[in-house]
C-alpha cells in the first residue's frame, strides 16, 4: 500500500482506533499472538506490519496469527516493555534508548549527533554495533529480530519559541521519552527535561505541561502533534529506531520451520519501513507548514559544543564503556 500525504493528514482511518488490526473475528489460531505499538495506525510502521501479519498468516497456513494493538491501546511504552516481558504480550516494538532501562546498553543508538546520514544508521545498526546490542538483549528474555525499524531522526517543535542555537532549549519544559540518555542529553542544553511516555505526550502539549517535545516528521505528522505545536526546528539531534522484540518463551515456543517464516517476514516488513518513513521525513515537511507549523533549520555547531562542554559525551563513553563505544565510533568517526 502506498501511503500518500493525503490519506495520511487526513487521518482516514480514526474509527479503526478503536479495534485491534486484522480480523476481529479470527478461528483461533495454533500460535495467536499479539504485536503491540506506540504508534498511530496511519504511521508506515503500522501500515508494513499489518501486511507482515498477512503474509505471516498466509505463509503458515493460518498456523500463526498475529494481531496487532497500534497506537497504545494496551498501554504506556512502560506498560508494553512490562507485558513483552511478562509474555501478556508476545511482540512489541521499542527504542532501544527507552529499552536502556531494562538493557543499558541498547541506548548506544541515541547519542547525540552520532549519526550524519542514514547510509551511516543502517551500516551500522545491520552491522557490529547492532550485533552487539541484540546480544545484550538477548540476555534479557527478550529477542530481538535481526533489523531494526526506523523511527527516524529527531527534530524539535514547541509552542513557545523555535529553536535556533543551544541558548534557546535554556530552561526550556521539553517533553522526552522516559529513558536516562534523554534526560542527560537535555539537561546538557540547561533545558528541563521531563520524562513522559508517547501516550500522554498530545495532551500534555495540548494543556501546555510542557512546551516542547521533539520526534521525527513522520510522527508530528501522524499522531497530529502539528495540532498543538506552532514551530518545528530541524535539528536532527539524534536518530531513534524500534527494536522489534519477542518474549523469549513465546519465540521459543514456535517450531523452528515457523519461526524461520515469522523472522523473515517481520524483517522485511522493517526493510519496507525503513524506506516509507525515509521518503516521508523528506516529504512531509510541506504539509505540516500547510498545517501552520514554522520550520526552521538551525546549525548544530553550538548544540555539539554544549554537550562537550556539559561532560555528555566522555559521562555516556564512561557508562558504555570503550569496547562498544569503539564500535559505534567506527561508524561514525570520533565523536564528542
Ligand atoms: O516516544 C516517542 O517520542 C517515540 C514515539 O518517538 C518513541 O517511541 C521513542
Amino acid at each position: 500500500m502506498q501511503i500518500t500525504r493525503r490519506t495520511l493528514l487526513a487521518g482516514a482511518s480514526a474509527g479503526a482506533l478503536a479495534l485491534p488490526m486484522g480480523r476481529a473475528f479470527a478461528q483461533k489460531a495454533e500460535f495467536a499472538y499479539k504485536y503491540a505499538n506506540n504508534l498511530p495506525v496511519m504511521h508506515p510502521m503500522n501500515i508494513r506490519a499489518k501486511e507482515m501479519a498477512d503474509a505471516i498468516r498466509a505463509e503458515t497456513k493460518g498456523r500463526v496469527d498475529i494481531q496487532i494493538f497500534p497506537n497504545n491501546q494496551l498501554g504506556s511504552d512502560t506498560d508494553m516493555l512490562s507485558q513483552v516481558r511478562s509474555g501478556g504480550v508476545e511482540f512489541f516494538t521499542l527504542s532501544g534508548l527507552i529499552l536502556s532501562t531494562l538493557v543499558p546498553s541498547a541506548a548506544i543508538t541515541g547519542i547525540g549527533f552520532a549519526f550524519p546520514d542514514y547510509g551511516t544508521v543502517w551500516k551500522a545498526l545491520d552491522g557490529e554495533l547492532g550485533a552487539h546490542v541484540r546480544a545484550q538483549i538477548a540476555k534479557s528474555g527478550l529477542v530481538a529480530m535481526d533489523k531494526i525499524w526506523d523511527n527516524g531522526f529527531r527534530q524539535i517543535t514547541s509552542s513557545t519559541r523555535p529553536i535556533v542555537t543551544a541558548d534557546d532549549l535554556k530552561g526550556m519544559k521539553i517533553r522526552v521519552p522516559p529513558s536516562p540518555l534523554w534526560t542527560s542529553m537535555f539537561k546538557a542544553f540547561d533545558a528541563a527535561p521531563t520524562s513522559i511516555n508517547f501516550s500522554e505526550v498530545y495532551s500534555a502539549l495540548q494543556t501546555k505541561v510542557v512546551e516542547g517535545q521533539e520526534n521525527p516528521l513522520a510522527i508530528i505528522a501522524t499522531a497530529k502533534l502539528y495540532e498543538v505545536q506552532k514551530y518545528c526546528s530541524l535539528t536532527n539531534h539524534m536518530w531513534d529506531g524500534f527494536w522489534f522484540l519477542a518474549n523469549k518463551k513465546a519465540w521459543e515456543r514456535l517450531p523452528e520451520d515457523l519461526r524461520t517464516i515469522v523472522a523473515k517476514h517481520i524483517n522485511a516488513a522493517g526493510m519496507k519501513e525503513r524506506v516509507d518513513v525515509a521518503a516521508l521525513n523528506a516529504t512531509v515537511q510541506k504539509e505540516l507548514s500547510d498545517k501552520g507549523l514554522v520550520f526552521n533549520l538551525p546549525k548544530t555547531d553550538s548544540f555539539r559544543e554544549r554537550m562537550r562542554k556539559a561532560g555528555f559525551y566522555a559521562e555516556w563513553k564512561a557508562k558504555f564503556g570503550d569496547e562498544a563505544w569503539a564500535l559505534l565510533e567506527r561508524s561514525t568517526g570520533k565523536l564528542g
